[in-house]
């Protein structure tokens, strides 16, 4: 399975093309909304998302609430495009009417692709990097991540985000028996974390923040529950699963770092305390007693749970602006000021969801026979079994 997106933050709509989503699955449009829905709400979010209701029109793929095989198209408008059509119009442009809009950017944001993007593409007017570069595309993103979240929920597979820490409060009491406690409990907060305490800080953090002009990041963690073992590959690099998890981490918007089970810490345990043991049973098979890897060993999946962390930087659009250089008059300049979010953590976590469960369902769909759905679910069945009993 592959995807691609196109959309600018204030342009008329954000869109994907999806491939290689097998024949046959049940998909509505409300599984989809949904995930939008979980992705606009979190604490710290600016104006914007009380302009946008993120909904998805599907224009391809799906007939009588199943998928086709052929591509998905998925497209969610932009609410806010009414307020832009000048600034962001499609037709060219004179001189004197460019002028006339003034929306012109030409002072790069510190910790943004503004600049960078600029000297690559060519473009004096920065607005033109940021458009794309904003994380407005994440939408569609999580459009897609929910396509994936059906197919795996339909293998029997659960994925689920929450934020562990924010602005340097970390969330201490994080337990759950299993992971529809996890989603159930983080469902309802309003920072998408376990510990209530630890939430009421984070919130307090994000309104100082706010009240300051700053912003603040985080820690978010994916977990993922039901997939079989054996999935992914060792023998080629680019074949290893959580490489693949691991750059899609990294592809959303301000991340920066990456972790699998005790992560980091890892380099101050002796092996002894690092791998996990091995054990059988009859019911369950092959199991390990601990699960510090995170779930993966040798570029493929262990069949323990799934757990991956993801670090977010503090999101560089500031109200209380950094230095920057004017690109026109090269004098120093206090950054533009573009509207934002004080702290988008809570979002991401269903972001990072959305994207671990698309490498997870595209990996699926590589290993296993996937033209039908049906085949699809036969196939690792069948391999559930033989793996149990290996
Ligand atoms: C973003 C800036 C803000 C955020 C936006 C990401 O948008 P605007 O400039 O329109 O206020 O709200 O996030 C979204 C629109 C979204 O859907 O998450 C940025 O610069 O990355």
């Amino acid at each position: 399975m592959r995807y691609l997106t196109a959309g600018e933050s204030h342009g008329p709509q954000l869109t994907a093309v999806l491939e290689g989503v097998p024949a046959g699955m049940p998909l509505s449009a409300e599984d989809i909304n949904q995930e939008l829905a979980r992705r606009q709400k979190g604490y710290g979010r600016g104006r914007r998302m009380q302009i946008e209701k993120d909904r998805v029109n599907i224009a391809g793929g799906v007939r009588h609430g199943k998928t086709l095989g052929s591509p998905l198209a998925l497209i969610v408008e932009n609410k806010d495009w009414t307020h832009w059509t000048k600034v962001m119009g499609i037709e060219p442009i004179t001189e004197d009417e460019q002028d006339e809009i003034k929306r012109k950017i030409t002072r790069p944001r510190p910790g943004h692709a503004d600049l960078n993007g600029g000297i690559k593409y060519g473009h004096r007017d920065l607005r033109n990097v940021l458009e794309r570069s904003s994380a407005r595309e994440t939408t569609v993103r999580v459009a897609a991540g929910a396509v994936a979240k059906k197919l795996l929920s339909l293998l029997g597979i659960k994925v689920a985000g929450h934020v562990r820490e924010i602005g340097g409060i970390t969330a201490e009491n994080i337990q759950y028996e299993n992971i529809d406690e996890l989603v159930e409990t983080t469902e309802n907060s309003p920072v998408r974390c376990m510990d209530e305490e630890a939430a009421q800080k984070m919130m307090a953090a994000i309104d100082s923040a706010k009240k300051a002009g700053d912003s603040i990041g985080g820690v978010v963690e994916v977990v993922v529950e039901g997939m079989p073992p054996g999935v992914g590959s060792y023998v080629h690099y680019d074949r290893k699963l959580d490489a693949k998890v691991a750059m899609a981490i990294m592809s959303i918007n301000a991340f920066k770092g990456v972790e699998f089970g005790m992560g980091f810490e890892m380099a101050r345990k002796p092996g002894s305390e690092v791998h996990d043991e091995i054990a059988w049973d009859q019911e369950h098979g092959y199991s390990r007693t601990t699960n510090r890897l995170g779930g993966f060993e040798g570029g493929m999946t262990t069949g323990m749970p799934i757990v991956v962390k993801g670090v977010m930087k503090p999101i560089p659009t500031l109200y209380k602006p950094l230095k920057s250089v004017d690109i026109d008059s090269k004098e120093e300049f206090t950054a533009s000021i573009e509207r934002s979010d004080s702290c988008a953590v809570p979002a991401a976590s269903v972001v990072a969801e959305s994207v671990v469960a698309w490498e997870l369902a595209n990996a699926l769909t590589e290993q296993f026979n996937s033209d039908r759905f049906d085949s699809l679910r036969d196939a690792l069945d069948e391999y559930r079994r033989e793996s149990k009993e290996f």
